[in-house]
């Protein structure tokens, strides 16, 4: 009665993932992997640190916190794990298991406060301006940014939220409606 089945599934088939949700994934690793090498890696999230610096011509302590932050976030957990990965396949799979994670919330949530604190200079709103300096620094496409910032300004008063902010990459990286309109890291690319 022996039944051998081929333990080729170990890992989950990433055609069995949520088109959308996995579209905007790899929109956000596209964009994140700086040196091309289809990972989104330590080296690829100190240059973004690099880009939103410059962006925003930033010095100082804002400069060293926004080093910090990408740093905290390659340093420890699952994180840590998500940046080690050695393929993009591998890296999409681990984000997908560990997206719903209370640790992966608690750092994104963390790591986009952080990042909230100083587009904002500590005034404790993001202006259009302000979140620019965000949008460029990813090298987005310019003319998605209003639309984006829009969508993220829940009460529509033209400024953002600690909350809006947050809010919006926790949805990016867990909401997995079809549907969704979040484009945090701009158009959704083609999978
Ligand atoms: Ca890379
Ligand atoms: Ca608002």
């Amino acid at each position: 009665m022996s039944d051998c089945k081929t333990n080729s599934s170990k890992e989950q088939d990433i055609r069995e993932l949520p088109l959308t949700w996995m579209r905007k994934i790899i929109t956000a690793l596209f964009i994140l992997d700086k040196d091309n090498d289809g990972i989104m890696g330590h080296e690829d999230l100190m240059q973004m640190a690099d880009n939103i610096i410059k962006a925003g011509n930033l010095s100082g302590k804002a400069a060293d916190e926004l080093y910090e932050i990408y740093r905290d976030y390659c340093d420890s957990g699952t994180s840590k794990e998500i940046v080690a990965s050695y393929s993009l396949t591998n890296q999409l799979l681990k984000l997908w298991k560990y997206k719903d994670s209370p640790e992966t919330i608690d750092k994104w949530t963390t790591m986009y406060s952080r990042i909230f604190k100083v587009l904002c200079s500590d005034s404790g709103i993001v202006t259009f301006d302000n979140y620019m300096i965000f949008w460029n620094g990813m090298n987005l496409d310019k003319r998605f940014a209003k639309m984006q910032f829009d969508y993220l300004d829940t009460n529509s008063d033209g400024l953002l939220s600690q909350d809006d902010f947050v809010k919006g990459i926790l949805d990016y990286g867990t909401n997995t409606d079809e549907n969704t309109l979040n484009r945090f890291y701009g158009p959704l690319i083609n999978y």
